[in-house]
């Protein structure tokens, strides 16, 4: 007999950003971090899982593509899940060992661009988990598990809007994810995705990360600030304080990325498409005189932008009109140019 789950999850988008860890094994990070969880039919993972024991091998497949099962994360979560299946007592010891020798198959697919700084692994690992946590029929929070397969992957196992709290504990068994407020918290508040560049970013988080923490000395002074900060954005969140839940918000990206730039060699996610959108973003509050657009940017140049339902179209007009779609742009450029040229 096979049994099969399947099981989405959506992208997560850090408002109070994770970068550097505290013990690069146990995948614990230097700081807490917030982030609010997508519409689970907007970015997301989704992963099936079978389990057998007719099959000969564990095995993976990454959007259509078999990967290496011997990924040391994966096999983390793998390895945590059953160890958390074995400690639990179920109703019958032979279906509880019957599972643990079930040869797995997993079949993960993402609706949007992988690597691309869009939190691709957040939502694949938190997926996982949670598909592996049906399937062995484990109870309690599963988050701290995510979090050995990709750090931000916790925060994804939580819909609305979720603290990634760093924990005490050596072993990182309190490193896990909580939720704030569920998503219906807020039901104004939009966010919209531009996606600058779709390619695969040059250097991973794990590695970027990894660099700044051994270089960086503003690091050092933005790990001192994140307490406070979360403290701040946390009451916003709570009383739907929008100025303030962006202004923090587009303060915290600010500075991961200049820690980004402080590290040596320095690190560079974004472009000068990404610096216009946060030039668009700015000259649009002024202009309102009040801060309505928010925009954070993960390691990869796409903005994220964070504003209330009243002003999405206004916005979005501004967006079409500065960043046409490439054969709009075009038309656009050649347009302007015969305009110039009569
Ligand atoms: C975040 N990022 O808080 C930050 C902001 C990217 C920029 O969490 O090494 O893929 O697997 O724990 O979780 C991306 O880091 O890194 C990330 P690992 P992860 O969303």
């Amino acid at each position: 007999m096979t049994h099969c789950i399947t099981c989405s999850a959506p992208v997560n988008i850090a408002v109070i950003k994770y970068w550097g860890k505290s013990d690069e094994a146990l995948l614990l990070p230097a700081n807490s971090s917030v982030s609010v969880t997508l519409h689970q039919d907007q970015l997301q993972a989704q992963t099936t899982v079978a389990a057998s024991h007719h099959f000969e091998k564990d095995r993976i497949w990454l959007n259509g593509q078999e990967q290496c099962i011997n990924n040391p994360r994966i096999q983390n979560v793998i390895r945590e899940i059953k160890r958390r299946a074995r400690k639990q007592k179920t109703d019958s010891r032979d279906i509880a060992a019957e599972r643990l020798n079930w040869k797995i198959h997993i079949c993960s697919k993402n609706n949007f661009p992988t690597a691309a700084g869009l939190a691709s692994s957040a939502a694949g690992y938190a997926c996982l988990v949670y598909a592996l946590k049906c399937l062995y029929k484990l109870e309690g929070d599963v988050s701290a598990i995510a979090r050995c397969g990709s750090g931000s992957a916790c925060r994804s196992v939580h819909g609305g809007f979720v603290v990634w709290d760093k924990g005490q504990r050596l072993d990182g068994s309190d490193s896990m994810a909580r939720q704030i407020q569920p998503h219906t918290h807020w039901p104004d508040l939009r966010v919209l995705i531009l996606v600058v560049n779709e390619q695969k970013k040059h250097t991973g988080s794990t590695e970027g990360m990894q660099v700044t923490m051994a270089t960086s000395q503003l690091l050092k002074e933005r790990i001192r600030s994140v307490p406070d900060k979360i403290e701040q954005i946390t009451q916003a969140i709570h009383d739907r304080d929008f100025k303030t839940f962006a202004e923090i918000t587009m303060k915290d990206s600010n500075q991961m990325h200049a820690c980004c730039l402080d590290t040596y060699p320095p690190i560079s996610y974004l472009t000068d498409v990404s610096r216009r959108i946060i030039h668009l973003v700015h000259c649009f509050n002024k202009h309102r005189q009040e801060t309505t657009v928010a925009y954070t940017f993960d390691a990869g140049p796409n903005a994220c932008l964070f504003l209330l339902k009243k002003d999405v179209k206004k916005f979005l007009h501004l967006v079409k009109r500065f960043f046409p779609p490439k054969t709009e742009e075009q038309d656009f450029i050649r347009g302007n140019t015969k305009q110039l040229m009569e």
